[in-house]
């Protein structure tokens, strides 16, 4: 049993790997900052406390940089290079910057290297150029960065079975990302989109768009085309984007006002106040229908869970895993699967239920 203090230490190590680790994505060193992330997912399953170095001691993931910190934090309480990494200027501006939709590491970089260093001076700076993904996302900032509620979920959930349902009636659709694996808030809301008929309709998705723009719902929108030849062979890249048809938008969810009636002076004092829609973040992934498990199995993540994966089917079953497909590199052939539960079946492996893929 875990007391306490016990769990103290494990939560105080899984706060200084999750700062090592986006530190080390904002330099761009992909090794050191999996070898974190790596680390936690050991430690946050560890059926033991830990309350000396021997603890940790023939655990897989514990190299130098990862044991250090452990270290520390058993025999100080706290981890100076986290610390330090919090108070760093680069990372603490890299952490406004990336929260911004559309802005990732690279656009950080040239915003830091121009000398910005917060989101009032990148607004501010007129040289600056912005792209349409970005402007969005300082438009809808404040909306995106607040979390999306399970009943925001359901709710735009609501919005895109009922689209898609009328150009499509037999289609499937459900939704994945961290609300599938049972979180109760997310960054986005993720879906997948596929239909057992015979033929692909690359027009559904840009039917469901005009829809929305019609019915005044979309707020920004960003598809990107399939690019899957038949019979690829799956991505080695542990990374690598999939190849399906999707849409990057922004819905405006319109939400009940609370009201406030006897409250009539803050009303009339601040409009903002009176906006009765909130801008979310949704994806929507079209899917052959033979593919639908694999991508459904991606798509539900966790990120850490799906990268764990990929890496078992390919040291320990010599196996190529994305999410289109799974290939056997001893028998070269392609494992079809209909549901998760055959993927895990084709890998050797029990059913890892959905909430139980957080790691
Ligand atoms: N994913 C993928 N390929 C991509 C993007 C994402 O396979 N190109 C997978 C990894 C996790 C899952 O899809 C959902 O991604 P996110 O929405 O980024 O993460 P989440 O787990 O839903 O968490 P949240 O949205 O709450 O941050
Ligand atoms: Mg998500």
């Amino acid at each position: 049993m875990h007391t306490d203090s016990h769990f103290f230490v494990i939560l105080q190590c899984l706060d200084a790997f999750e700062i090592m680790a986006e530190n080390y994505e904002f330099k761009e060193n992909e090794i050191f900052s999996l070898e974190f992330l790596r680390a936690g997912s050991v430690l946050k399953f560890l059926p033991f406390p830990v309350t000396r170095m021997k603890d940790i001691q023939g655990l897989p993931c514990m190299g130098d940089r990862v044991r250090d910190v452990i270290e520390e934090i058993l025999e100080e309480g706290e981890s100076s290079r986290a610390k330090e990494v919090l108070n760093d200027e680069r990372y603490k501006s890299f952490k406004q910057f990336t929260s911004v939709f559309g802005v990732g590491v690279k656009t950080s970089e040239k915003w830091y290297r121009m000398g910005l260093r917060t989101l009032e001076e990148v607004k501010a700076d007129k040289t600056v150029k912005l792209s349409k993904m970005q402007k969005a996302g300082f438009l809808y900032y404040e909306d995106l960065v607040s979390c999306v509620s399970k009943a925001e979920a359901d709710a735009v959930s609501m919005i895109v079975k009922n689209t898609v349902y009328t150009f499509l009636p037999d289609a499937l659709v459900t939704i994945t990302g961290g609300f599938r694996r049972g979180k109760k808030i997310g960054h986005d809301i993720d879906f997948l989109i596929t239909s057992p008929g015979p033929r692909e309709d690359d027009e559904l998705l840009h039917k469901i768009v005009d829809l929305w723009k019609k019915q005044g719902l979309l707020l920004y929108c960003d598809i990107v085309e399939s690019t899957f030849t038949k019979e690829q062979l799956p991505s080695r890249q542990v990374d690598a984007m999939d190849n399906f048809q999707k849409c990057f938008a922004i819905l405006k969810l319109c939400q009940p006002r609370v009201d406030n009636s006897s409250d009539n002076t803050s009303k009339n004092l601040d409009m903002a106040k009176d906006k009765d829609w909130k801008a979310i973040r949704v994806d929507l992934v079209i899917t052959p229908f033979e593919q639908y498990a694999y991508a459904l199995l991606g798509w539900t993540g966790s990120r850490q869970f799906g990268r764990d994966l990929r890496r078992y089917a390919t040291h320990e079953r010599k196996m190529i895993l994305d999410n289109h497909a799974l290939y056997d590199r001893t028998k070269k052939t392609f494992l079809k699967a209909a549901s998760e539960e055959e993927i895990f079946a084709h890998l050797g492996l029990d059913y890892v239920e959905p909430w139980e893929r957080n790691a």
